[in-house]
């Protein structure tokens, strides 16, 4: 385990007292403009205007044939219109959900100084364990969050020892609840596929199938914030996923931007909330929509969220539009690549857009 520390954690500097956050946490002008303030009372706000939908996932496995065509409908709605959604129904006990919410809280709740002792490196590459984000993003600014980032499933492909060895089942909770999240995950995969009208397994054979679809997990800690009118918890952004999984302790924090506007997640009971990412956006040709979010803070209360991306091996998939979707009347919207490229090409595109000489 490393024990480098690069920049302060946001639990440290929330517990010292300060009553003005320091000022490489206040955002941009034009960020503050977008209607920051605190996800508590943007919640409440919320009430009105549009919701995320809402999807009952269990009418996949209908008997009733028009059943199961209503949650494929809904589930191509979701995707094509708002890119993320509510999943209820999806199959994952409870009690499992809540033990994974138990272990990591418990691994949050351990000081400052225990935690560190597995503090990634991210400079060297070694992006597995405790972190805070660098300041290498679009705004050059940083997020109200302290984070643990580990590989989750298939498990052959994890390493264990970067994982939380305190509490003492985090391990086997963890274990077990991977391996219901990717039978779930095989639902969204198998709506997906049949919305497109594709066959049931094609989108998650495309997307990598069951070895090259990797689940990495990160644990957010967003710890109280005494000026959330001027920080984000994450700032803008969409995923580089195909899928992305939220689980949190239902505090709010969640924006997705649809149809111009923030909206802000409502909590719906027992429900998960899935991202669409850009390699699904690139499989379907732009059909469905990689969902841009963002996470508020607030003054009250200890945000924590559970954030899975399910995305493909760096180099064993090519993503590109699939060859089914794309006709004369729909030419492919994005050139081939590897997942690795994606990453390094967005990561390029957002420093060239950020550089004065691009601005001009
Ligand atoms: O905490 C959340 O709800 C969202 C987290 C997120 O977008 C991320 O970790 O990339």
């Amino acid at each position: 385990m490393a024990t480098n520390v690069f920049i302060p954690r946001v639990e440290s500097l929330a517990n010292s007292g300060l009553d003005e956050i320091p000022p490489e946490y206040v955002r941009l002008e034009s960020e503050r403009d977008d209607h920051l303030g605190d996800a508590i009372e943007e919640e409440k706000k919320s009430d009105e205007g549009p919701q995320i939908p809402t999807i009952d996932i269990k009418g996949l496995d209908s008997d009733d044939e028009a059943v199961r065509k209503l949650c494929v409908e809904q589930m191509l709605d979701a995707a094509v219109n708002w890119g993320v959604m509510h999943i209820v129904g999806h199959g994952i006990p409870a009690e499992l959900i809540d033990k994974l919410r138990e272990v990591g809280t418990r691994f949050f709740d351990l000081p400052v100084e225990e935690k560190e002792k597995y503090a990634n490196d991210q400079p060297s590459g070694m992006i597995q364990g405790y972190g805070s984000k660098l300041a290498n993003s679009a705004s050059g600014r940083l997020e109200w969050m302290d984070y643990f980032f580990h590989l989750m499933f298939p498990e052959n492909q994890t390493d264990l020892s970067i994982w939380p060895h305190y509490p003492s089942d985090y391990v086997e909770v963890t274990k077990e609840f991977g391996k219901e999240l990717r039978v779930m995950a095989t639902k969204i995969f198998t709506l997906l596929s049949l919305g497109l009208g594709l066959p049931a397994e094609k989108l998650e054979a495309e997307a990598g199938g069951m070895e090259n679809i990797l689940f990495q997990m990160k644990i957010n800690y967003y710890p109280k914030c005494p000026q959330p009118n001027l920080a984000l918890g994450v700032e803008a952004h969409t995923d580089v996923s195909h899928l992305t999984f939220i689980f949190h302790n239902n505090v709010p924090g969640l924006q997705v931007y649809y149809d111009g506007k923030w909206v802000t997640a409502k909590n719906v009971p027992d429900s998960i909330i899935v991202h669409i990412g850009d390699s699904l956006e690139i499989l379907s040709n732009g059909l469905f929509k990689s969902v841009l979010h963002r996470g508020l803070v607030n003054k009250e209360k200890v945000r924590i969220s559970w954030t899975i991306f399910a995305e493909p091996h760096k180099d064993n998939v090519l993503l590109r539009p699939l060859p089914e979707l794309v006709t004369d009347a729909s030419p492919p919207k994005f050139g081939p690549r590897t997942f690795a490229q994606h990453v390094r090409q967005k990561l390029f595109k957002i420093k060239e857009e950020e550089s004065p000489a691009a601005a001009k």
